[in-house]
Protein backbone atom coordinates (compact mmCIF):
# COMPACT_ATOMS: atom_id res chain seq x y z
CA UNK A 1 0.00 0.00 0.00
CA UNK A 2 2.74 2.56 0.97
CA UNK A 3 4.47 1.71 -2.53
CA UNK A 4 0.80 2.33 -4.30
CA UNK A 5 0.61 5.62 -2.44
CA UNK A 6 4.26 6.94 -2.72
CA UNK A 7 3.81 5.80 -6.91
CA UNK A 8 1.06 8.22 -7.09
CA UNK A 9 1.76 10.83 -5.05
CA UNK A 10 4.96 11.26 -6.62
CA UNK A 11 3.47 10.64 -10.19
CA UNK A 12 0.73 12.16 -10.86
CA UNK A 13 0.02 15.65 -10.65
CA UNK A 14 -1.80 17.48 -13.37
CA UNK A 15 -1.48 20.72 -11.90
CA UNK A 16 1.77 20.37 -12.57
CA UNK A 17 1.85 18.88 -15.99
CA UNK A 18 2.93 15.63 -14.79
CA UNK A 19 0.76 13.43 -16.16
CA UNK A 20 2.01 9.87 -16.87
CA UNK A 21 -0.04 9.75 -20.35
CA UNK A 22 2.72 9.13 -22.60
CA UNK A 23 3.60 5.75 -21.06
CA UNK A 24 0.13 4.09 -22.75
CA UNK A 25 -0.96 6.90 -25.24
CA UNK A 26 -1.03 6.11 -28.55
CA UNK A 27 -0.37 9.99 -29.60
CA UNK A 28 2.30 10.79 -26.85
CA UNK A 29 4.97 12.32 -27.98
CA UNK A 30 7.34 13.54 -24.96
CA UNK A 31 10.33 12.76 -26.70
CA UNK A 32 9.19 12.08 -30.03
CA UNK A 33 10.29 14.90 -32.15
CA UNK A 34 13.39 16.11 -31.02
CA UNK A 35 16.43 14.65 -28.21
CA UNK A 36 15.18 15.67 -25.00
CA UNK A 37 17.61 19.01 -24.14
CA UNK A 38 15.90 20.09 -20.97
CA UNK A 39 17.88 20.38 -18.16
CA UNK A 40 15.50 20.29 -15.25
CA UNK A 41 13.40 16.64 -15.38
CA UNK A 42 10.67 16.59 -17.72
CA UNK A 43 7.59 16.33 -15.21
CA UNK A 44 5.61 14.30 -17.69
CA UNK A 45 7.24 10.91 -16.69
CA UNK A 46 7.65 8.10 -14.64
CA UNK A 47 8.11 8.18 -10.95
CA UNK A 48 11.85 7.11 -10.97
CA UNK A 49 12.62 9.56 -13.57
CA UNK A 50 10.28 12.81 -11.51
CA UNK A 51 9.80 14.67 -8.26
CA UNK A 52 6.96 16.35 -7.95
CA UNK A 53 8.42 19.13 -6.00
CA UNK A 54 4.30 19.94 -5.14
CA UNK A 55 3.65 16.78 -3.03
CA UNK A 56 7.05 15.37 -2.46
CA UNK A 57 7.28 18.13 0.13
CA UNK A 58 4.24 17.59 2.27
CA UNK A 59 4.63 13.37 2.22
CA UNK A 60 7.29 11.05 3.25
CA UNK A 61 10.88 11.87 2.11
CA UNK A 62 11.57 15.05 4.32
CA UNK A 63 12.08 14.62 8.21
CA UNK A 64 9.33 16.76 9.70
CA UNK A 65 10.15 17.22 13.67
CA UNK A 66 8.27 20.60 14.60
CA UNK A 67 5.00 21.53 14.47
CA UNK A 68 5.94 24.20 11.73
CA UNK A 69 7.94 23.23 9.13
CA UNK A 70 11.10 25.67 8.48
CA UNK A 71 12.29 23.99 5.19
CA UNK A 72 14.41 26.59 3.10
CA UNK A 73 17.43 25.34 3.08
CA UNK A 74 19.22 23.25 0.53
CA UNK A 75 19.32 25.75 -2.38
CA UNK A 76 22.62 25.05 -3.46
CA UNK A 77 21.77 21.84 -4.04
CA UNK A 78 20.49 22.82 -7.72
CA UNK A 79 22.88 19.96 -8.92
CA UNK A 80 21.15 19.43 -12.20
CA UNK A 81 21.02 22.97 -13.22
CA UNK A 82 22.23 23.47 -17.01
CA UNK A 83 21.68 26.22 -19.02
CA UNK A 84 20.09 26.48 -22.40
CA UNK A 85 21.20 29.26 -24.23
CA UNK A 86 20.35 32.92 -23.67
CA UNK A 87 20.55 36.13 -25.37
CA UNK A 88 18.86 38.26 -23.16
CA UNK A 89 15.48 40.08 -23.75
CA UNK A 90 14.55 37.79 -26.31
CA UNK A 91 15.50 33.98 -26.50
CA UNK A 92 16.86 32.70 -29.74
CA UNK A 93 15.42 29.40 -30.65
CA UNK A 94 17.64 28.51 -32.98
CA UNK A 95 20.68 28.86 -30.20
CA UNK A 96 18.76 26.42 -27.76
CA UNK A 97 21.48 23.85 -28.07
CA UNK A 98 24.68 25.66 -27.22
CA UNK A 99 26.85 24.52 -24.36
CA UNK A 100 25.68 25.86 -21.09
CA UNK A 101 27.68 28.71 -19.96
CA UNK A 102 30.24 28.70 -16.80
CA UNK A 103 27.18 30.23 -14.39
CA UNK A 104 27.95 31.02 -10.89
CA UNK A 105 24.90 29.03 -9.11
CA UNK A 106 25.35 30.68 -5.93
CA UNK A 107 22.54 33.29 -5.26
CA UNK A 108 24.65 36.06 -4.12
CA UNK A 109 25.85 36.23 -7.90
CA UNK A 110 22.52 36.50 -9.22
CA UNK A 111 22.02 40.19 -11.09
CA UNK A 112 19.21 41.97 -9.42
CA UNK A 113 18.54 43.83 -12.58
CA UNK A 114 17.89 42.05 -15.95
CA UNK A 115 20.96 41.98 -18.15
CA UNK A 116 20.12 43.31 -21.47
CA UNK A 117 23.57 42.44 -23.49
CA UNK A 118 23.83 44.38 -26.73
CA UNK A 119 22.40 41.83 -28.72
CA UNK A 120 19.22 41.31 -27.63
CA UNK A 121 15.95 42.46 -29.33
CA UNK A 122 14.51 45.82 -27.87
CA UNK A 123 12.94 45.75 -24.64
CA UNK A 124 8.88 46.86 -25.77
CA UNK A 125 8.07 50.27 -24.90
CA UNK A 126 4.80 51.71 -23.87
CA UNK A 127 3.75 54.65 -22.18
CA UNK A 128 1.78 52.40 -20.41
CA UNK A 129 -1.73 53.93 -21.34
CA UNK A 130 -4.81 51.47 -21.53
CA UNK A 131 -5.16 51.46 -25.65
CA UNK A 132 -1.08 50.61 -25.58
CA UNK A 133 -1.80 48.21 -22.81
CA UNK A 134 -4.26 46.79 -24.36
CA UNK A 135 -2.35 46.56 -27.91
CA UNK A 136 0.58 45.14 -25.92
CA UNK A 137 -1.96 42.21 -24.69
CA UNK A 138 -2.72 41.66 -28.30
CA UNK A 139 0.57 42.00 -29.65
CA UNK A 140 2.08 39.09 -27.17
CA UNK A 141 -0.84 36.81 -28.28
CA UNK A 142 -0.24 37.54 -31.71
CA UNK A 143 3.21 36.60 -31.43
CA UNK A 144 2.67 33.31 -29.36
CA UNK A 145 0.09 31.99 -31.97
CA UNK A 146 2.40 32.74 -34.98
CA UNK A 147 4.84 30.01 -32.93
CA UNK A 148 1.77 27.85 -32.59
CA UNK A 149 0.91 28.08 -36.26
CA UNK A 150 3.99 28.02 -38.03
CA UNK A 151 5.63 24.86 -36.05
CA UNK A 152 2.45 23.11 -34.26
CA UNK A 153 -0.53 24.21 -36.28
CA UNK A 154 -3.35 21.32 -34.86
CA UNK A 155 -1.42 20.14 -32.36
CA UNK A 156 -2.04 20.46 -28.53
CA UNK A 157 1.26 22.38 -27.50
CA UNK A 158 4.15 24.33 -28.91
CA UNK A 159 7.51 24.07 -28.54
CA UNK A 160 8.70 26.90 -29.57
CA UNK A 161 12.65 26.26 -29.21
CA UNK A 162 13.23 23.11 -30.87
CA UNK A 163 10.46 24.41 -33.28
CA UNK A 164 8.15 21.94 -32.72
CA UNK A 165 4.92 20.59 -30.83
CA UNK A 166 3.80 18.19 -28.41
CA UNK A 167 0.70 16.08 -28.12
CA UNK A 168 -1.10 14.91 -24.98
CA UNK A 169 -4.49 14.21 -26.25
CA UNK A 170 -4.30 15.01 -29.59
CA UNK A 171 -7.32 17.53 -29.63
CA UNK A 172 -5.99 20.95 -30.63
CA UNK A 173 -5.74 21.57 -27.09
CA UNK A 174 -4.26 25.25 -27.77
CA UNK A 175 -6.28 26.47 -30.63
CA UNK A 176 -9.44 25.64 -28.65
CA UNK A 177 -8.19 27.29 -25.68
CA UNK A 178 -7.58 30.33 -27.63
CA UNK A 179 -11.07 30.47 -29.38
CA UNK A 180 -12.81 33.02 -26.90
CA UNK A 181 -9.59 34.64 -26.60
CA UNK A 182 -9.39 35.76 -30.40
CA UNK A 183 -12.49 36.18 -29.86
CA UNK A 184 -12.55 39.07 -27.24
CA UNK A 185 -9.42 40.50 -28.65
CA UNK A 186 -11.33 41.09 -32.14
CA UNK A 187 -8.32 39.23 -33.96
CA UNK A 188 -11.02 37.61 -36.74
CA UNK A 189 -8.00 36.45 -39.33
CA UNK A 190 -6.82 34.36 -36.73
CA UNK A 191 -10.20 33.44 -35.20
CA UNK A 192 -11.66 32.49 -38.84
CA UNK A 193 -8.24 29.79 -39.30
CA UNK A 194 -9.13 28.18 -36.54
CA UNK A 195 -12.97 28.26 -36.88
CA UNK A 196 -12.29 26.35 -40.37
CA UNK A 197 -9.61 24.24 -38.19
CA UNK A 198 -12.36 23.13 -35.71
CA UNK A 199 -14.89 22.33 -38.48
CA UNK A 200 -12.95 20.45 -40.75
CA UNK A 201 -10.25 18.93 -38.65
CA UNK A 202 -11.40 18.65 -35.15
CA UNK A 203 -12.66 15.02 -34.43
CA UNK A 204 -13.40 13.24 -31.17
CA UNK A 205 -13.45 9.78 -32.78
CA UNK A 206 -10.01 8.86 -31.99
CA UNK A 207 -8.63 6.05 -30.24
CA UNK A 208 -6.98 8.33 -27.81
CA UNK A 209 -7.05 8.01 -23.68
CA UNK A 210 -7.70 11.67 -22.40
CA UNK A 211 -8.08 13.03 -19.00
CA UNK A 212 -11.68 13.97 -18.00
CA UNK A 213 -10.65 17.15 -16.23
CA UNK A 214 -8.43 18.48 -18.37
CA UNK A 215 -10.27 17.48 -21.31
CA UNK A 216 -13.51 18.91 -20.20
CA UNK A 217 -11.85 22.34 -18.82
CA UNK A 218 -10.13 23.05 -21.99
CA UNK A 219 -11.93 21.52 -24.60
CA UNK A 220 -15.19 21.19 -23.83
CA UNK A 221 -15.20 24.95 -21.61
CA UNK A 222 -13.93 26.63 -24.82
CA UNK A 223 -15.88 25.28 -26.91
CA UNK A 224 -18.96 26.36 -25.16
CA UNK A 225 -17.62 29.72 -24.21
CA UNK A 226 -17.04 30.21 -27.78
CA UNK A 227 -20.67 29.03 -28.77
CA UNK A 228 -21.82 31.97 -26.77
CA UNK A 229 -19.92 34.44 -27.77
CA UNK A 230 -20.43 33.43 -31.54
CA UNK A 231 -23.37 31.99 -31.76
CA UNK A 232 -22.06 29.86 -34.24
CA UNK A 233 -23.62 26.37 -33.55
CA UNK A 234 -21.12 24.61 -35.16
CA UNK A 235 -19.22 24.92 -31.35
CA UNK A 236 -22.46 24.09 -29.47
CA UNK A 237 -22.57 20.66 -32.01
CA UNK A 238 -18.80 19.89 -30.92
CA UNK A 239 -19.68 20.31 -27.27
CA UNK A 240 -21.95 18.15 -27.87
CA UNK A 241 -20.03 15.37 -29.26
CA UNK A 242 -17.21 15.58 -26.77
CA UNK A 243 -19.70 16.09 -23.98
CA UNK A 244 -21.28 12.07 -24.81
CA UNK A 245 -17.91 10.65 -25.28
CA UNK A 246 -16.70 11.98 -21.67
CA UNK A 247 -19.54 10.38 -20.32
CA UNK A 248 -17.81 7.12 -20.34
CA UNK A 249 -16.20 8.14 -17.21
CA UNK A 250 -18.83 8.33 -14.61
CA UNK A 251 -19.48 4.35 -15.03
CA UNK A 252 -18.00 3.48 -11.69
CA UNK A 253 -19.41 1.40 -8.77
CA UNK A 254 -19.69 4.71 -6.89
CA UNK A 255 -20.29 7.25 -9.27
CA UNK A 256 -17.26 8.90 -8.84
CA UNK A 257 -15.72 9.37 -12.51
CA UNK A 258 -12.60 7.81 -13.17
CA UNK A 259 -9.02 10.24 -14.65
CA UNK A 260 -9.16 8.61 -18.04
CA UNK A 261 -11.29 8.16 -21.03
CA UNK A 262 -10.52 6.89 -24.21
CA UNK A 263 -13.24 8.75 -26.32
CA UNK A 264 -13.08 6.31 -29.36
CA UNK A 265 -13.76 3.04 -27.53
CA UNK A 266 -15.89 4.59 -25.15
CA UNK A 267 -14.14 2.80 -22.42
CA UNK A 268 -12.71 4.91 -19.23
CA UNK A 269 -10.19 3.47 -16.25
CA UNK A 270 -8.33 5.01 -13.26
CA UNK A 271 -4.94 5.42 -13.54
CA UNK A 272 -2.65 2.31 -13.66
CA UNK A 273 -1.40 2.30 -10.13
CA UNK A 274 -4.73 3.28 -8.71
CA UNK A 275 -8.23 3.40 -8.69
CA UNK A 276 -8.65 6.93 -6.79
CA UNK A 277 -9.31 10.23 -8.73
CA UNK A 278 -8.08 13.62 -7.71
CA UNK A 279 -10.53 15.43 -5.92
CA UNK A 280 -10.10 18.70 -7.49
CA UNK A 281 -10.50 16.79 -10.74
CA UNK A 282 -13.74 15.03 -9.98
CA UNK A 283 -15.66 18.43 -8.61
CA UNK A 284 -14.22 21.01 -11.49
CA UNK A 285 -15.80 19.70 -14.18
CA UNK A 286 -19.34 20.76 -12.91
CA UNK A 287 -19.79 24.36 -14.41
CA UNK A 288 -19.52 22.58 -17.87
CA UNK A 289 -21.24 19.54 -17.53
CA UNK A 290 -24.08 21.70 -16.21
CA UNK A 291 -24.00 24.38 -18.89
CA UNK A 292 -23.68 21.56 -21.52
CA UNK A 293 -27.11 19.92 -20.46
CA UNK A 294 -29.50 23.51 -20.04
CA UNK A 295 -28.04 23.94 -23.95
CA UNK A 296 -29.35 20.71 -24.89
CA UNK A 297 -32.06 20.28 -22.71
CA UNK A 298 -30.09 16.71 -21.84
CA UNK A 299 -30.16 16.25 -18.19
CA UNK A 300 -27.67 13.43 -18.07
CA UNK A 301 -24.33 15.80 -18.29
CA UNK A 302 -25.86 17.59 -15.28
CA UNK A 303 -26.95 14.51 -13.57
CA UNK A 304 -23.59 13.11 -13.03
CA UNK A 305 -22.08 16.38 -12.48
CA UNK A 306 -24.04 17.62 -9.67
CA UNK A 307 -24.10 13.37 -8.30
CA UNK A 308 -20.62 14.25 -7.60
CA UNK A 309 -20.79 17.21 -5.73
CA UNK A 310 -23.95 15.09 -3.68
CA UNK A 311 -21.82 12.46 -2.95
CA UNK A 312 -19.04 14.97 -1.52
CA UNK A 313 -20.82 17.06 0.31
CA UNK A 314 -22.13 14.34 2.88
CA UNK A 315 -18.38 12.16 3.04
CA UNK A 316 -17.15 12.14 6.51
CA UNK A 317 -13.07 13.24 6.28
CA UNK A 318 -13.44 16.88 5.63
CA UNK A 319 -11.31 18.92 8.32
CA UNK A 320 -13.76 22.21 8.91
CA UNK A 321 -14.54 22.30 5.37
CA UNK A 322 -11.00 21.22 4.08
CA UNK A 323 -10.94 17.86 1.67
CA UNK A 324 -8.37 15.74 0.95
CA UNK A 325 -6.45 15.50 -1.99
CA UNK A 326 -8.27 12.02 -3.35
CA UNK A 327 -11.20 10.13 -3.45
CA UNK A 328 -11.75 6.40 -4.31
CA UNK A 329 -13.46 5.30 -7.46
CA UNK A 330 -14.90 1.97 -5.77
CA UNK A 331 -15.59 3.29 -1.94
CA UNK A 332 -16.21 6.57 -2.98
CA UNK A 333 -14.39 7.67 0.32
CA UNK A 334 -11.38 10.28 0.67
CA UNK A 335 -8.53 8.37 0.73
CA UNK A 336 -4.74 9.77 1.94
CA UNK A 337 -6.23 11.72 4.57
CA UNK A 338 -4.48 14.35 6.60
CA UNK A 339 -2.78 16.53 3.66
CA UNK A 340 -4.63 19.72 3.21
CA UNK A 341 -4.34 22.75 0.19
CA UNK A 342 -5.23 24.95 -1.67
CA UNK A 343 -3.21 24.07 -4.09
CA UNK A 344 -2.26 21.08 -7.08
CA UNK A 345 -5.28 18.51 -6.45
CA UNK A 346 -7.29 20.39 -4.31
CA UNK A 347 -8.17 24.30 -5.48
CA UNK A 348 -10.16 24.53 -7.86
CA UNK A 349 -12.67 21.86 -5.76
CA UNK A 350 -13.20 25.23 -3.84
CA UNK A 351 -13.58 27.23 -6.94
CA UNK A 352 -16.31 25.42 -8.16
CA UNK A 353 -18.27 25.21 -4.76
CA UNK A 354 -18.91 29.01 -5.38
CA UNK A 355 -18.45 29.36 -9.42
CA UNK A 356 -21.26 26.67 -9.49
CA UNK A 357 -23.61 28.65 -6.63
CA UNK A 358 -23.73 31.97 -8.81
CA UNK A 359 -23.93 29.92 -12.03
CA UNK A 360 -27.25 28.09 -10.87
CA UNK A 361 -28.21 31.56 -9.47
CA UNK A 362 -27.37 31.32 -6.18
CA UNK A 363 -29.70 28.44 -5.36
CA UNK A 364 -27.85 25.50 -4.42
CA UNK A 365 -27.70 25.72 -0.39
CA UNK A 366 -25.32 22.67 0.01
CA UNK A 367 -22.51 23.94 -2.29
CA UNK A 368 -22.59 27.78 -0.50
CA UNK A 369 -22.12 25.78 2.75
CA UNK A 370 -19.62 23.94 1.71
CA UNK A 371 -18.11 27.17 0.37
CA UNK A 372 -18.36 29.39 3.87
CA UNK A 373 -16.95 26.64 5.75
CA UNK A 374 -13.82 25.91 3.38
CA UNK A 375 -13.23 29.41 3.96
CA UNK A 376 -13.78 29.47 7.25
CA UNK A 377 -11.22 26.21 7.84
CA UNK A 378 -8.52 28.06 5.71
CA UNK A 379 -8.55 30.71 7.86
CA UNK A 380 -8.17 28.55 11.04
CA UNK A 381 -5.37 26.21 9.52
CA UNK A 382 -4.02 27.31 6.64
CA UNK A 383 -3.64 31.15 6.73
CA UNK A 384 -0.26 32.54 8.64
CA UNK A 385 1.71 35.91 7.97
CA UNK A 386 5.59 36.08 7.31
CA UNK A 387 7.90 37.00 10.14
CA UNK A 388 9.54 40.04 7.82
CA UNK A 389 7.30 41.80 6.06
CA UNK A 390 4.01 40.43 7.71
CA UNK A 391 2.53 39.08 4.75
CA UNK A 392 -0.37 37.02 4.51
CA UNK A 393 -0.16 33.41 2.86
CA UNK A 394 -1.84 30.38 2.83
CA UNK A 395 0.15 26.69 3.38
CA UNK A 396 -0.82 23.45 4.12
CA UNK A 397 -1.61 21.40 6.70
CA UNK A 398 -0.12 17.55 6.39
CA UNK A 399 -0.74 15.50 9.83
CA UNK A 400 -1.34 18.46 12.01
CA UNK A 401 1.85 19.97 10.97
CA UNK A 402 2.00 23.30 9.14
CA UNK A 403 4.20 23.65 6.61
CA UNK A 404 4.22 26.96 5.19
CA UNK A 405 4.69 26.29 1.25
CA UNK A 406 2.49 27.85 -1.24
CA UNK A 407 1.71 26.55 -4.98
CA UNK A 408 1.51 29.49 -7.57
CA UNK A 409 -1.57 27.82 -8.45
CA UNK A 410 -2.84 29.12 -4.62
CA UNK A 411 -3.20 32.69 -6.40
CA UNK A 412 -6.26 32.02 -8.01
CA UNK A 413 -8.02 32.27 -4.40
CA UNK A 414 -7.46 36.01 -3.82
CA UNK A 415 -10.02 36.26 -7.15
CA UNK A 416 -12.02 33.69 -5.97
CA UNK A 417 -12.64 35.50 -2.33
CA UNK A 418 -13.29 38.78 -3.64
CA UNK A 419 -15.84 36.96 -6.51
CA UNK A 420 -17.89 35.74 -3.72
CA UNK A 421 -17.79 38.63 -1.76
CA UNK A 422 -18.91 40.71 -4.89
CA UNK A 423 -21.80 37.97 -4.70
CA UNK A 424 -22.55 38.63 -0.57
CA UNK A 425 -20.46 36.99 0.52
CA UNK A 426 -18.61 38.16 4.16
CA UNK A 427 -17.05 41.06 3.81
CA UNK A 428 -13.35 39.18 5.21
CA UNK A 429 -13.16 37.35 2.67
CA UNK A 430 -12.64 40.65 0.55
CA UNK A 431 -10.42 41.73 2.84
CA UNK A 432 -8.08 38.18 2.88
CA UNK A 433 -8.44 38.72 -0.64
CA UNK A 434 -6.70 41.86 -0.99
CA UNK A 435 -4.04 40.78 1.41
CA UNK A 436 -3.42 37.44 -0.95
CA UNK A 437 -3.44 39.89 -3.83
CA UNK A 438 -0.36 41.52 -2.22
CA UNK A 439 1.67 38.45 -1.37
CA UNK A 440 1.30 36.85 -5.21
CA UNK A 441 2.50 40.22 -6.49
CA UNK A 442 5.43 40.04 -3.90
CA UNK A 443 6.07 36.23 -5.16
CA UNK A 444 6.44 37.82 -8.71
CA UNK A 445 8.07 40.84 -8.00
CA UNK A 446 10.61 39.74 -5.25
CA UNK A 447 12.13 37.21 -8.17
CA UNK A 448 14.57 38.59 -10.19
CA UNK A 449 13.25 38.10 -13.51
CA UNK A 450 10.07 39.61 -11.70
CA UNK A 451 8.48 36.21 -11.81
CA UNK A 452 7.03 33.95 -10.13
CA UNK A 453 8.25 30.80 -9.10
CA UNK A 454 6.03 27.50 -9.13
CA UNK A 455 6.27 26.92 -5.73
CA UNK A 456 7.43 28.96 -2.77
CA UNK A 457 8.37 28.37 0.83
CA UNK A 458 7.52 31.53 3.45
CA UNK A 459 9.06 32.55 6.12
CA UNK A 460 7.47 32.70 9.54
CA UNK A 461 10.98 34.25 11.10
CA UNK A 462 11.38 37.88 11.62
CA UNK A 463 14.96 37.31 11.97
CA UNK A 464 15.71 35.92 8.72
CA UNK A 465 15.21 39.42 6.98
CA UNK A 466 13.49 37.65 4.04
CA UNK A 467 9.69 36.34 3.29
CA UNK A 468 10.21 34.01 0.63
CA UNK A 469 12.28 30.97 0.24
CA UNK A 470 12.40 29.25 -3.48
CA UNK A 471 14.03 25.78 -2.87
CA UNK A 472 15.96 25.23 -6.37
CA UNK A 473 13.29 22.38 -7.73
CA UNK A 474 10.71 25.02 -7.34
CA UNK A 475 12.02 27.67 -9.50
CA UNK A 476 10.11 27.17 -12.96
CA UNK A 477 7.96 29.26 -13.93
CA UNK A 478 5.18 27.66 -16.49
CA UNK A 479 3.33 30.74 -17.56
CA UNK A 480 0.61 30.20 -15.41
CA UNK A 481 -2.12 32.56 -14.82
CA UNK A 482 -3.72 32.68 -11.57
CA UNK A 483 -1.74 35.68 -10.75
CA UNK A 484 -3.07 37.41 -13.53
CA UNK A 485 -6.76 36.00 -12.88
CA UNK A 486 -6.87 37.81 -9.40
CA UNK A 487 -5.15 40.99 -10.31
CA UNK A 488 -8.19 40.80 -12.80
CA UNK A 489 -10.76 40.28 -10.59
CA UNK A 490 -9.47 42.94 -8.07
CA UNK A 491 -9.04 45.54 -10.38
CA UNK A 492 -12.91 44.61 -11.54
CA UNK A 493 -14.19 45.19 -7.66
CA UNK A 494 -12.05 47.93 -6.68
CA UNK A 495 -10.59 49.65 -9.44
CA UNK A 496 -7.31 50.85 -8.32
CA UNK A 497 -4.81 50.85 -10.80
CA UNK A 498 -2.05 49.56 -8.69
CA UNK A 499 -3.53 46.12 -10.09
CA UNK A 500 -3.45 46.82 -13.35
CA UNK A 501 0.07 48.40 -12.79
CA UNK A 502 1.02 44.96 -11.25
CA UNK A 503 -0.19 43.01 -14.46
CA UNK A 504 1.48 45.33 -16.52
CA UNK A 505 4.86 44.62 -14.94
CA UNK A 506 4.14 41.00 -14.85
CA UNK A 507 3.47 41.37 -18.77
CA UNK A 508 6.84 42.65 -19.35
CA UNK A 509 8.49 40.05 -17.62
CA UNK A 510 7.18 37.47 -19.61
CA UNK A 511 8.16 39.54 -22.68
CA UNK A 512 11.73 39.97 -21.52
CA UNK A 513 12.48 36.23 -20.12
CA UNK A 514 10.25 33.94 -21.96
CA UNK A 515 8.98 35.15 -25.27
CA UNK A 516 10.86 33.48 -28.06
CA UNK A 517 12.12 35.13 -30.99
CA UNK A 518 10.65 33.14 -33.70
CA UNK A 519 6.82 33.09 -32.51
CA UNK A 520 5.89 31.51 -28.91
CA UNK A 521 6.21 31.69 -25.58
CA UNK A 522 8.09 28.94 -23.25
CA UNK A 523 8.34 27.95 -19.96
CA UNK A 524 11.56 28.43 -18.10
CA UNK A 525 13.59 26.83 -15.45
CA UNK A 526 15.11 29.63 -13.07
CA UNK A 527 12.82 33.20 -12.29
CA UNK A 528 16.14 33.51 -9.82
CA UNK A 529 18.60 33.54 -13.12
CA UNK A 530 17.95 36.41 -15.19
CA UNK A 531 20.51 35.52 -17.02
CA UNK A 532 19.86 32.24 -17.90
CA UNK A 533 16.61 31.31 -17.12
CA UNK A 534 16.46 28.41 -18.83
CA UNK A 535 13.65 28.12 -21.28
CA UNK A 536 11.95 24.91 -21.27
CA UNK A 537 10.93 24.62 -24.45
CA UNK A 538 6.72 24.81 -24.03
CA UNK A 539 4.19 26.92 -24.22
CA UNK A 540 1.45 25.51 -22.38
CA UNK A 541 -2.52 25.87 -23.91
CA UNK A 542 -3.47 27.86 -20.49
CA UNK A 543 -0.75 31.01 -21.22
CA UNK A 544 -3.15 31.61 -24.57
CA UNK A 545 -6.56 30.93 -23.14
CA UNK A 546 -6.06 32.41 -20.06
CA UNK A 547 -3.22 34.11 -18.31
CA UNK A 548 -3.18 36.34 -22.18
CA UNK A 549 -7.00 36.70 -21.59
CA UNK A 550 -7.09 37.99 -18.07
CA UNK A 551 -3.96 40.08 -19.06
CA UNK A 552 -6.47 41.63 -21.66
CA UNK A 553 -9.61 41.83 -19.08
CA UNK A 554 -7.43 43.62 -17.05
CA UNK A 555 -6.34 46.29 -19.13
CA UNK A 556 -9.84 46.84 -20.87
CA UNK A 557 -11.61 50.18 -18.98
CA UNK A 558 -15.32 48.20 -20.56
CA UNK A 559 -16.46 46.61 -17.71
CA UNK A 560 -19.33 45.44 -19.66
CA UNK A 561 -16.78 42.92 -21.66
CA UNK A 562 -17.67 39.79 -19.98
CA UNK A 563 -19.43 41.24 -16.98
CA UNK A 564 -18.73 39.41 -13.94
CA UNK A 565 -22.37 39.56 -13.26
CA UNK A 566 -23.44 37.90 -16.03
CA UNK A 567 -20.86 35.44 -16.71
CA UNK A 568 -18.79 32.92 -14.68
CA UNK A 569 -15.36 31.73 -16.09
CA UNK A 570 -14.61 28.22 -15.33
CA UNK A 571 -11.47 26.89 -14.47
CA UNK A 572 -9.79 27.59 -17.57
CA UNK A 573 -10.63 31.02 -18.48
CA UNK A 574 -13.58 30.03 -20.48
CA UNK A 575 -16.60 32.53 -19.49
CA UNK A 576 -20.42 30.67 -19.29
CA UNK A 577 -23.45 32.57 -18.54
CA UNK A 578 -24.44 33.06 -15.20
CA UNK A 579 -28.05 31.42 -14.86
CA UNK A 580 -31.46 33.60 -14.54
CA UNK A 581 -32.22 32.89 -10.62
CA UNK A 582 -35.14 30.39 -10.73
CA UNK A 583 -38.64 31.54 -10.38
CA UNK A 584 -39.59 32.00 -6.01
C1 LIG B 1 -5.15 25.47 -15.73
O1 LIG B 1 -5.28 24.35 -16.52
C2 LIG B 1 -6.36 25.66 -14.85
O2 LIG B 1 -6.39 26.96 -14.39
C3 LIG B 1 -6.35 24.72 -13.68
O3 LIG B 1 -7.43 24.91 -12.82
C4 LIG B 1 -5.09 24.94 -12.91
N1 LIG B 1 -3.93 24.74 -13.71
C5 LIG B 1 -3.86 25.40 -15.00
C6 LIG B 1 -3.20 26.74 -14.99
O4 LIG B 1 -2.20 26.92 -14.11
Amino acid sequence: MWVQMLFQILWWSPENQTSPFWLNHPLSSSCLFYPQKKTFPNKRGPPSLQKDGNISDTVGGEKQEQDVVQDGEGEEEDKEKKIVSWRGAMIEADQATEPPPSADEKEAAVPRVPANPANTVPLEVSTGTTVDRLEAVRDAFRHAWKGYKDYAWGHDELKPISKSFGEWFGLGLTLIDSLDTMWIMGLKEEFAEAKNWVEKELSFNKNVDVNLFETTIRVLGGLLSTFHLTGDQLFLDKAKDLGSKLMPAFKTPSKIPFSDVNIGKGTAHPPRWTSDSTLAEVTSIQLEFRELSRLTQDPQYQEVANEVMRLVHKLPGKHDGLVPMFINTNSGQFTHKGVFTLGARADSYYEYLLKQWIQGGKAEDDLLEDYLQAVEGVKKHLVRQTGASRLTFVGELSHNRFNPKMDHLVCFLPGTLALGAHNGLPGDHMDLAVELTETCHQMYKQMETGLSPEIVHFSLQASDGRDVVVKPADRHNLLRPETVESLFYMYRFTKETKYRDWGWDILQSFNNYTKVSDGGYTSINNVRDPVNPGPRDKMESFFLGETLKYMYLLFSDDMELLSLDKYIFNTEAHPLPIWPSPPK
